[in-house]
């Protein structure tokens, strides 16, 4: 199989590609910063192909997916994993611009990558398109605004894809984590604050990019006919809140 994986720079996406090569399949591996994606390919061998995008920019997709070599073309597997959170203070405070970046990361950028590959995988008859969720689609929780709603927006487009695609061979799958660590994910939502990322998990065992990595390749190693629709995964420790009450 060849498999592009966006956000494959770091944590859940830079695993998912070790995932797949170690299995047989190439990769490749797309994101903004060159030099991770050029050190990981390097570590990988002739299974990983380099490719600087930006996914919020449809440019630069085009441009990236136009220049594929021929021999690297065919994507088997598109993995919309590239995705951000950007802060958690309450709507009414939080700074616009961090609203528009993950809307234009985990909403555009994921719609994007998806139109501009899935003509191919339904010409041949065959494809999966898998996306990064997350439990924050599935449930609020305070700070969480547009992160969640852009995970929500994420669940939502993968069951209408999994509508249209229905007969065409083609499957699609919203994987939705919750709290996982070993990644860099909480590094870019408190913006550099690593102490303040690194209390995130403070006396937790989070799920770690190799679960979710798993997971990917478990679900793109099923049978044709079996389609995941959506999948969610907590990391043990994990649970529920009751509903908050204000009291007077
Ligand atoms: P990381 O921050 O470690 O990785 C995010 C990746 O996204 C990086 O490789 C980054 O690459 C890439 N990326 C960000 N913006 C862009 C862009 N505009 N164009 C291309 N690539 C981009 O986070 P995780 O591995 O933890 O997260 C991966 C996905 O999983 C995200 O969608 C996240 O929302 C989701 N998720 C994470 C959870 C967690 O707790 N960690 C739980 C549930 C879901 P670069 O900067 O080089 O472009
Ligand atoms: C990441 C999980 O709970 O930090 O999507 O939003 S959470």
């Amino acid at each position: 199989m060849i498999v592009l994986i966006t956000g494959a720079s770091a944590g859940f996406g830079a695993e998912m590609a070790r995932t797949f090569v170690s299995n047989g399949h190439r990769v490749i591996l797309a994101a903004r910063r060159t030099d991770r994606i050029a050190d990981l390919a390097a570590e990988l061998g002739d299974a990983a192909l380099p490719v600087t995008l930006d996914v919020t920019s449809r440019p630069s997709i085009e441009a990236a997916l136009a220049g594929l070599p021929a021999d690297w073309k065919q994507i088997d597997v598109l993995i919309n994993n590239a995705g951000l959170a950007l802060n958690t203070v309450p709507a009414h405070e939080v700074p616009l611009e961090d609203w528009e970046t993950m809307i234009a990361t985990n909403c555009k950028g994921l719609v994007t990558m998806t139109r501009l590959v899935l003509p191919d995988m339904v010409a041949r008859g065959s494809g999966l398109v898998i996306n990064i969720g997350s439990t924050a689609g599935h449930y609020p929780y305070p700070g969480g605004n547009v992160y969640g709603a852009t995970k929500a927006f994420v669940e939502q487009f993968t069951l209408n894809l999994r509508a249209d695609l229905v007969g065409t061979g083609v499957r699609a799958t919203n994987l939705a984590p919750g709290l996982s660590g070993g990644t860099e994910f909480s590094n870019v939502r408190f913006k550099g604050d690593d102490s303040a990322a690194a209390k995130v998990y403070e006396g937790t065992t989070p799920l770690s990019a190799k679960d979710i990595a798993d997971t990917a390749y478990w679900i793109a190693t099923l049978p044709p006919h079996v389609n995941v629709n959506s999948i969610e995964l907590m990391p043990t420790c994990q649970g529920f809140s009751p509903f908050t009450i204000k009291r007077a």
